[in-house]
Protein backbone atom coordinates (compact mmCIF):
# COMPACT_ATOMS: atom_id res chain seq x y z
CA UNK A 1 0.00 0.00 0.00
CA UNK A 2 1.13 3.23 -0.76
CA UNK A 3 1.73 6.01 1.97
CA UNK A 4 -0.92 9.02 2.25
CA UNK A 5 -0.14 12.05 1.57
CA UNK A 6 -1.81 15.39 3.56
CA UNK A 7 -1.62 19.04 2.26
CA UNK A 8 -3.19 22.48 1.94
CA UNK A 9 -2.88 25.87 1.13
CA UNK A 10 -4.79 28.63 2.48
CA UNK A 11 -7.33 30.96 -0.22
CA UNK A 12 -6.53 33.63 2.17
CA UNK A 13 -4.63 35.99 -0.71
CA UNK A 14 -2.63 35.51 -4.07
CA UNK A 15 -0.31 32.18 -4.24
CA UNK A 16 3.27 33.58 -3.69
CA UNK A 17 6.84 31.98 -4.79
CA UNK A 18 7.09 30.73 -0.94
CA UNK A 19 4.23 29.29 -1.58
CA UNK A 20 5.25 27.39 -4.74
CA UNK A 21 8.83 26.75 -3.88
CA UNK A 22 7.93 25.54 -0.49
CA UNK A 23 4.92 23.66 -0.72
CA UNK A 24 2.78 22.95 -4.35
CA UNK A 25 6.07 22.45 -6.20
CA UNK A 26 7.11 19.69 -3.80
CA UNK A 27 3.92 18.23 -3.74
CA UNK A 28 4.08 18.18 -7.83
CA UNK A 29 7.35 16.07 -7.41
CA UNK A 30 6.25 13.66 -4.64
CA UNK A 31 2.71 12.59 -6.24
CA UNK A 32 3.85 9.76 -8.05
CA UNK A 33 5.28 7.93 -5.07
CA UNK A 34 2.29 8.36 -2.91
CA UNK A 35 -1.97 8.78 -2.52
CA UNK A 36 -2.01 12.35 -2.03
CA UNK A 37 -4.73 14.50 -0.81
CA UNK A 38 -4.32 18.18 -1.52
CA UNK A 39 -6.62 20.60 -0.28
CA UNK A 40 -7.86 24.26 -0.65
CA UNK A 41 -8.24 25.24 3.09
CA UNK A 42 -10.34 27.54 3.10
CA UNK A 43 -11.93 27.22 6.75
CA UNK A 44 -8.04 28.06 7.91
CA UNK A 45 -8.85 31.59 5.57
CA UNK A 46 -11.34 32.44 7.92
CA UNK A 47 -9.62 32.74 10.89
CA UNK A 48 -8.65 36.09 9.92
CA UNK A 49 -11.34 38.80 7.92
CA UNK A 50 -11.78 37.59 4.42
CA UNK A 51 -14.10 39.08 1.89
CA UNK A 52 -16.69 36.75 0.97
CA UNK A 53 -16.21 37.60 -3.20
CA UNK A 54 -12.57 37.40 -3.14
CA UNK A 55 -12.45 34.24 -0.96
CA UNK A 56 -14.66 32.61 -3.47
CA UNK A 57 -12.03 33.72 -6.11
CA UNK A 58 -9.18 32.95 -4.63
CA UNK A 59 -10.64 29.82 -3.93
CA UNK A 60 -11.28 28.57 -7.13
CA UNK A 61 -7.88 30.58 -8.59
CA UNK A 62 -6.15 28.34 -5.90
CA UNK A 63 -8.17 24.77 -7.72
CA UNK A 64 -6.72 25.93 -10.79
CA UNK A 65 -3.30 26.88 -9.66
CA UNK A 66 -3.12 22.95 -8.03
CA UNK A 67 -3.90 22.14 -11.76
CA UNK A 68 -1.94 23.92 -13.56
CA UNK A 69 1.28 23.40 -11.38
CA UNK A 70 0.94 19.73 -12.44
CA UNK A 71 -1.08 18.11 -9.54
CA UNK A 72 -2.82 15.21 -11.56
CA UNK A 73 -6.24 13.96 -10.52
CA UNK A 74 -5.28 10.55 -11.61
CA UNK A 75 -2.24 10.31 -8.89
CA UNK A 76 -4.01 13.25 -6.14
CA UNK A 77 -7.16 14.30 -4.39
CA UNK A 78 -8.11 17.43 -5.41
CA UNK A 79 -10.86 19.27 -3.18
CA UNK A 80 -12.05 22.32 -1.17
CA UNK A 81 -12.29 21.68 2.70
CA UNK A 82 -15.36 23.40 3.67
CA UNK A 83 -17.01 20.85 0.70
CA UNK A 84 -16.45 18.02 3.44
CA UNK A 85 -17.89 18.44 6.22
CA UNK A 86 -16.41 16.14 8.32
CA UNK A 87 -13.51 18.29 9.16
CA UNK A 88 -15.65 20.86 10.96
CA UNK A 89 -16.91 17.83 12.83
CA UNK A 90 -13.57 16.03 13.64
CA UNK A 91 -11.87 19.75 14.60
CA UNK A 92 -14.85 20.16 17.36
CA UNK A 93 -14.12 16.97 18.54
CA UNK A 94 -9.71 17.63 18.91
CA UNK A 95 -10.52 20.67 20.58
CA UNK A 96 -12.19 18.81 23.39
CA UNK A 97 -8.61 16.67 23.59
CA UNK A 98 -6.34 19.64 23.24
CA UNK A 99 -4.83 21.83 25.97
CA UNK A 100 -4.92 25.25 25.53
CA UNK A 101 -1.29 25.33 27.01
CA UNK A 102 -0.26 23.41 23.60
CA UNK A 103 -2.53 26.00 21.75
CA UNK A 104 -0.83 28.98 23.41
CA UNK A 105 2.56 27.98 22.16
CA UNK A 106 2.06 28.37 18.54
CA UNK A 107 4.60 30.52 17.09
CA UNK A 108 2.11 30.86 14.05
CA UNK A 109 -0.69 32.55 16.63
CA UNK A 110 1.80 34.38 18.74
CA UNK A 111 3.16 36.29 15.85
CA UNK A 112 -0.72 37.16 14.47
CA UNK A 113 -1.35 37.76 17.23
CA UNK A 114 1.63 40.31 18.20
CA UNK A 115 0.86 41.83 14.49
CA UNK A 116 -3.21 42.56 15.17
CA UNK A 117 -5.14 44.04 17.65
CA UNK A 118 -6.06 41.76 20.31
CA UNK A 119 -9.76 42.20 20.34
CA UNK A 120 -10.30 41.42 16.91
CA UNK A 121 -8.47 37.94 17.13
CA UNK A 122 -10.94 35.94 16.30
CA UNK A 123 -11.11 32.20 18.65
CA UNK A 124 -10.62 30.62 14.95
CA UNK A 125 -7.19 31.90 15.14
CA UNK A 126 -6.31 30.56 18.12
CA UNK A 127 -8.08 26.96 17.56
CA UNK A 128 -6.64 26.94 13.82
CA UNK A 129 -4.15 23.35 14.60
CA UNK A 130 -7.55 21.93 16.39
CA UNK A 131 -8.65 22.34 12.57
CA UNK A 132 -5.14 21.34 10.94
CA UNK A 133 -4.90 18.21 12.99
CA UNK A 134 -8.48 17.35 11.74
CA UNK A 135 -7.68 17.82 8.42
CA UNK A 136 -4.48 15.12 8.73
CA UNK A 137 -5.72 12.91 10.89
CA UNK A 138 -9.24 12.28 9.02
CA UNK A 139 -6.98 10.67 6.30
CA UNK A 140 -4.77 8.68 8.42
CA UNK A 141 -1.87 10.36 6.28
CA UNK A 142 1.73 9.48 7.27
CA UNK A 143 3.59 12.45 5.71
CA UNK A 144 2.62 16.61 5.44
CA UNK A 145 5.16 18.47 3.27
CA UNK A 146 5.17 21.82 3.73
CA UNK A 147 7.22 25.16 4.61
CA UNK A 148 9.31 25.38 7.38
CA UNK A 149 6.87 27.61 9.38
CA UNK A 150 4.42 24.67 10.13
CA UNK A 151 6.44 22.01 11.36
CA UNK A 152 5.42 22.91 15.19
CA UNK A 153 1.49 22.29 13.57
CA UNK A 154 2.28 19.32 12.33
CA UNK A 155 4.09 17.99 15.24
CA UNK A 156 0.84 19.70 17.48
CA UNK A 157 -1.30 16.91 15.65
CA UNK A 158 1.48 14.25 16.31
CA UNK A 159 0.94 14.88 19.44
CA UNK A 160 -2.95 15.35 19.82
CA UNK A 161 -3.37 12.03 17.92
CA UNK A 162 -0.64 10.33 20.59
CA UNK A 163 -2.79 11.52 23.16
CA UNK A 164 -6.05 10.50 21.57
CA UNK A 165 -4.62 6.40 20.71
CA UNK A 166 -3.26 6.40 24.21
CA UNK A 167 -6.65 6.99 25.94
CA UNK A 168 -8.90 5.40 23.19
CA UNK A 169 -6.59 2.90 21.57
CA UNK A 170 -5.39 2.63 18.07
CA UNK A 171 -7.40 4.99 16.24
CA UNK A 172 -4.50 7.33 14.19
CA UNK A 173 -1.77 7.23 12.20
CA UNK A 174 1.05 9.50 13.42
CA UNK A 175 1.80 12.06 10.94
CA UNK A 176 5.30 12.79 9.94
CA UNK A 177 6.39 16.44 8.94
CA UNK A 178 8.42 16.42 5.70
CA UNK A 179 10.25 19.63 4.56
CA UNK A 180 12.43 20.45 1.91
CA UNK A 181 16.05 21.60 2.25
CA UNK A 182 15.85 24.08 0.03
CA UNK A 183 13.18 26.54 -0.76
CA UNK A 184 11.60 25.95 2.87
CA UNK A 185 11.54 28.92 4.21
CA UNK A 186 11.46 32.04 1.06
CA UNK A 187 11.94 35.68 2.77
CA UNK A 188 10.23 38.78 1.80
CA UNK A 189 12.01 40.76 -0.88
CA UNK A 190 11.70 43.86 1.22
CA UNK A 191 12.37 42.79 4.83
CA UNK A 192 14.28 39.57 4.19
CA UNK A 193 14.16 38.93 8.30
CA UNK A 194 10.34 38.18 7.35
CA UNK A 195 8.94 35.29 5.36
CA UNK A 196 7.18 35.86 2.11
CA UNK A 197 3.49 35.93 2.96
CA UNK A 198 0.81 35.99 0.89
CA UNK A 199 -1.47 38.56 3.66
CA UNK A 200 1.48 40.44 3.47
CA UNK A 201 0.47 44.04 3.07
CA UNK A 202 3.24 45.23 1.01
CA UNK A 203 3.19 43.99 -2.49
CA UNK A 204 7.10 44.43 -3.08
CA UNK A 205 7.67 42.21 -0.74
CA UNK A 206 6.15 39.13 -2.46
CA UNK A 207 6.28 38.14 -5.88
CA UNK A 208 2.68 36.39 -6.54
CA UNK A 209 2.44 33.32 -9.03
CA UNK A 210 -0.19 35.45 -11.55
CA UNK A 211 2.39 38.28 -11.24
CA UNK A 212 3.60 39.22 -15.15
CA UNK A 213 6.78 38.97 -16.08
CA UNK A 214 7.62 42.69 -16.38
CA UNK A 215 6.32 42.99 -12.66
CA UNK A 216 8.68 40.61 -11.69
CA UNK A 217 12.08 41.45 -13.04
CA UNK A 218 11.17 44.53 -11.55
CA UNK A 219 10.63 43.35 -8.35
CA UNK A 220 13.61 41.38 -7.89
CA UNK A 221 15.88 44.14 -9.12
CA UNK A 222 14.76 45.91 -6.13
CA UNK A 223 14.98 43.38 -3.64
CA UNK A 224 16.50 44.76 -0.81
CA UNK A 225 20.40 43.04 -0.31
CA UNK A 226 22.61 44.61 1.98
CA UNK A 227 25.92 46.66 1.55
CA UNK A 228 28.55 43.28 0.95
CA UNK A 229 29.41 42.43 -2.97
CA UNK A 230 30.35 39.11 -2.60
CA UNK A 231 27.31 36.48 -3.81
CA UNK A 232 27.54 33.76 -1.24
CA UNK A 233 25.23 31.98 1.66
CA UNK A 234 25.69 33.82 4.29
CA UNK A 235 23.15 34.58 7.54
CA UNK A 236 24.70 37.68 8.07
CA UNK A 237 23.30 38.75 4.90
CA UNK A 238 19.75 37.52 4.27
CA UNK A 239 18.76 39.53 1.47
CA UNK A 240 21.28 37.99 -0.84
CA UNK A 241 21.17 34.75 0.76
CA UNK A 242 17.11 34.44 -0.06
CA UNK A 243 18.05 35.54 -3.84
CA UNK A 244 20.40 32.26 -3.95
CA UNK A 245 18.17 30.37 -2.32
CA UNK A 246 15.44 30.99 -4.84
CA UNK A 247 18.17 30.32 -7.76
CA UNK A 248 19.55 27.59 -6.05
CA UNK A 249 15.73 26.06 -5.41
CA UNK A 250 14.53 26.87 -9.12
CA UNK A 251 17.72 25.20 -10.69
CA UNK A 252 18.08 22.22 -8.55
CA UNK A 253 21.86 23.10 -7.82
CA UNK A 254 23.54 22.30 -4.82
CA UNK A 255 24.82 25.43 -2.57
CA UNK A 256 28.46 25.20 -3.21
CA UNK A 257 27.38 24.86 -7.17
CA UNK A 258 25.26 28.05 -6.85
CA UNK A 259 28.06 30.10 -5.10
CA UNK A 260 30.81 29.16 -7.59
CA UNK A 261 28.57 29.80 -11.12
CA UNK A 262 28.13 33.34 -9.69
CA UNK A 263 31.76 34.20 -7.89
CA UNK A 264 33.64 36.92 -9.20
CA UNK A 265 30.34 38.61 -9.95
CA UNK A 266 28.25 41.08 -8.52
CA UNK A 267 24.84 41.02 -7.24
CA UNK A 268 22.61 42.81 -10.30
CA UNK A 269 23.58 39.93 -11.81
CA UNK A 270 22.47 37.28 -9.22
CA UNK A 271 19.13 39.83 -9.50
CA UNK A 272 19.07 38.74 -13.29
CA UNK A 273 19.43 35.39 -13.72
CA UNK A 274 17.41 34.79 -10.59
CA UNK A 275 14.06 36.92 -12.35
CA UNK A 276 15.07 34.96 -15.59
CA UNK A 277 14.60 31.67 -13.52
CA UNK A 278 11.76 32.86 -12.14
CA UNK A 279 9.91 34.29 -14.67
CA UNK A 280 10.39 30.65 -16.64
CA UNK A 281 9.09 29.15 -13.74
CA UNK A 282 6.20 31.04 -13.31
CA UNK A 283 5.10 31.25 -17.68
CA UNK A 284 3.70 27.50 -17.76
CA UNK A 285 1.31 28.24 -14.99
CA UNK A 286 0.19 31.11 -15.52
CA UNK A 287 -0.67 29.64 -18.99
CA UNK A 288 -2.28 26.44 -17.24
CA UNK A 289 -4.14 29.11 -15.04
CA UNK A 290 -5.89 30.78 -17.61
CA UNK A 291 -6.93 27.63 -19.59
CA UNK A 292 -9.12 26.34 -16.55
CA UNK A 293 -10.42 30.17 -15.07
CA UNK A 294 -11.74 29.84 -18.85
CA UNK A 295 -13.76 26.52 -18.45
CA UNK A 296 -15.67 27.43 -14.97
CA UNK A 297 -17.75 24.03 -15.65
CA UNK A 298 -14.30 21.75 -15.83
CA UNK A 299 -13.11 23.04 -12.73
CA UNK A 300 -16.70 22.22 -10.88
CA UNK A 301 -16.59 18.87 -12.35
CA UNK A 302 -13.03 18.63 -10.85
CA UNK A 303 -14.04 19.65 -7.37
CA UNK A 304 -17.46 17.70 -6.97
CA UNK A 305 -15.32 14.61 -8.02
CA UNK A 306 -12.38 15.55 -5.28
CA UNK A 307 -15.00 16.05 -2.47
CA UNK A 308 -16.94 12.97 -3.05
CA UNK A 309 -13.08 11.01 -3.07
CA UNK A 310 -12.31 12.95 -0.02
CA UNK A 311 -15.79 12.13 1.78
CA UNK A 312 -14.82 8.51 1.12
CA UNK A 313 -12.38 8.36 3.15
CA UNK A 314 -13.01 11.15 6.07
CA UNK A 315 -15.98 10.14 6.97
CA UNK A 316 -15.30 6.49 8.09
CA UNK A 317 -12.38 7.91 10.29
CA UNK A 318 -14.85 10.59 11.86
CA UNK A 319 -17.40 7.76 12.80
CA UNK A 320 -14.79 5.48 14.62
CA UNK A 321 -13.81 8.62 16.48
CA UNK A 322 -17.49 9.79 17.15
CA UNK A 323 -17.76 5.55 18.15
CA UNK A 324 -14.67 6.01 20.41
CA UNK A 325 -15.91 9.10 22.48
CA UNK A 326 -19.51 7.93 23.14
CA UNK A 327 -21.53 10.05 20.56
CA UNK A 328 -23.08 6.99 18.91
P1 LIG B 1 -0.70 33.80 5.18
O1 LIG B 1 0.20 34.93 4.86
O2 LIG B 1 -2.13 34.06 4.83
O3 LIG B 1 -0.55 33.28 6.57
P2 LIG B 1 1.10 31.98 3.80
O4 LIG B 1 1.69 32.69 2.63
O5 LIG B 1 1.95 31.78 4.97
O6 LIG B 1 -0.30 32.62 4.18
P3 LIG B 1 -0.12 29.35 3.84
O7 LIG B 1 -1.40 29.11 3.15
O8 LIG B 1 -0.13 29.53 5.31
O9 LIG B 1 0.61 30.61 3.19
O10 LIG B 1 0.91 28.20 3.49
C1 LIG B 1 0.78 27.28 2.44
C2 LIG B 1 2.05 26.47 2.31
O11 LIG B 1 3.11 27.29 1.83
C3 LIG B 1 2.54 25.89 3.63
O12 LIG B 1 3.07 24.59 3.41
C4 LIG B 1 3.62 26.83 4.05
O13 LIG B 1 4.56 26.21 4.89
C5 LIG B 1 4.22 27.21 2.72
N1 LIG B 1 4.86 28.52 2.77
C6 LIG B 1 4.24 29.69 3.09
N2 LIG B 1 5.11 30.70 3.03
C7 LIG B 1 6.30 30.17 2.66
C8 LIG B 1 7.61 30.72 2.45
N3 LIG B 1 7.85 32.02 2.57
N4 LIG B 1 8.60 29.88 2.08
C9 LIG B 1 8.37 28.57 1.94
N5 LIG B 1 7.17 27.98 2.14
C10 LIG B 1 6.14 28.77 2.50
N1 LIG C 1 -1.80 25.76 8.24
C1 LIG C 1 -1.30 25.42 6.95
C2 LIG C 1 -2.35 25.08 5.96
C3 LIG C 1 -2.95 23.79 6.32
C4 LIG C 1 -2.34 22.51 6.21
C5 LIG C 1 -3.30 21.58 6.70
C6 LIG C 1 -1.09 22.08 5.79
C7 LIG C 1 -4.19 23.59 6.83
N2 LIG C 1 -4.40 22.27 7.05
C8 LIG C 1 -3.01 20.23 6.76
C9 LIG C 1 -0.82 20.72 5.85
C10 LIG C 1 -1.77 19.81 6.33
C11 LIG C 1 -0.50 26.58 6.43
O1 LIG C 1 0.21 26.38 5.56
N3 LIG C 1 -0.64 27.75 6.92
Amino acid sequence: MRKRVFSGIKPSGELTLGNYLGALRRWVAMQDAYENYFCIVDLHAITEPQDPQELRRRTRDLVALYLAAGLDTAKSVIFVQSHVAAHSELAWLLNCFTPMGWLERMTQYKDKVAKGSGERISAGLFDYPALMAADILLYQAHLVPVGDDQRQHVELTRDVAMRFNHRFGDTFVLPDVLIGEAGARIMSLTDPTQKMSKSDVDPNGTIALLDPPDLVRRKLMRAKTDSGTEATFDPARPGITNLLEIYQTLAGETAERVEAHFAGRGYGDVKREVADRVIAALEPLQEGHRRYVDDPAELDRQLQQGRDRAAAVAEPTLRDVQEKIGLR
